[in-house]
């Protein structure tokens, strides 16, 4: 299984990332965690440039390549290979992250991020995506508690907006692959609905 774990900022996608790891765990599944971008150390320095401000703005079209760049990368070093050994990868974003950050906030057109996810990545796509849903105050506020803003960060709300509008719409178009998580619930609920969905997750072992 590849799933992905997507939604704004402070979503609490790595913190759930790590609870559903160890549930998976528990059932005797080998997960591989992996995050987006990065996940290899070529891919960590991309993401060190696009997290990073900078007194020069980043171009649109820059900020896609870099994204497609670093996973590539990831894609070669990390996700096939455990995937081809069997393990389930929990990636901390992937591509639908590209659709929403570059698509909805930058308003890059969607048929061409389509090309480069076609160039990059062939006919392989997340089995399931969990999107971690919340208002993009709640989001921002729960980023900003941790310090500094990084490069995205630092845009303005309607930016997120955005975001949070084109994963809503990506997940309501293709209902099988993904699952939306209320994730401005407390820990332990957003937790309890991951657990209710486990037994469809398992369902595809030995699949
Ligand atoms: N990006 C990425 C693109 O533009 N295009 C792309 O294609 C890709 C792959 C970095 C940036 O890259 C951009 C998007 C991003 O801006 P990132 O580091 O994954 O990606 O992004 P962030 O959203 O900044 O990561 P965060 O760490 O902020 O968010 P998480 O992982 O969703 O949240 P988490 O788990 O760290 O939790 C944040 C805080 O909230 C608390 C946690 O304890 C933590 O303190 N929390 C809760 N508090 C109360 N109730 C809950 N239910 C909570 N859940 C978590």
């Amino acid at each position: 299984m590849f799933i992905t774990l997507e939604g704004p900022e402070g979503a609490g996608k790595s913190t759930n990332r790590e609870y559903l790891a160890q549930r998976l765990r528990e059932q005797g599944v080998t997960v591989c965690l992996t995050r987006e971008p990065g996940g290899t150390p070529l891919a960590e320095r991309i993401r060190e440039l696009l997290l990073s401000p900078s007194d020069e703005p980043m171009a649109a079209d820059t900020e896609l390549l870099l994204v497609f760049a670093a996973r590539a990368q990831h894609l070669q070093e990390v996700i096939k290979p455990a995937l081809a050994r069997g393990e389930w990868v929990l990636c901390d974003r992937f591509t639908d992250a590209t659709y929403a950050y570059q698509g909805g906030g930058r308003g890059l057109s969607s048929a061409r991020i389509a090309e480069l996810e076609r160039f990059v990545q062939g006919d392989l796509r997340p089995d399931l995506t969990l999107v971690f849903d919340l208002p993009v105050e709640v989001g921002l506020a729960r980023a900003a508690a941790r310090g500094r803003l990084d490069r995205f960060e630092q845009e303005q709300r309607g930016f997120f907006e955005s975001v949070r509008t084109t994963y809503l719409r990506r997940a309501s178009a293709a209902p099988e692959r993904y699952r939306i998580l209320d994730a401005a619930q407390s820990l332990e609920d957003v937790q309890a609905a991951i657990d209710r969905l486990l037994p469809a997750m398992l369902e595809h072992r030995g699949g």
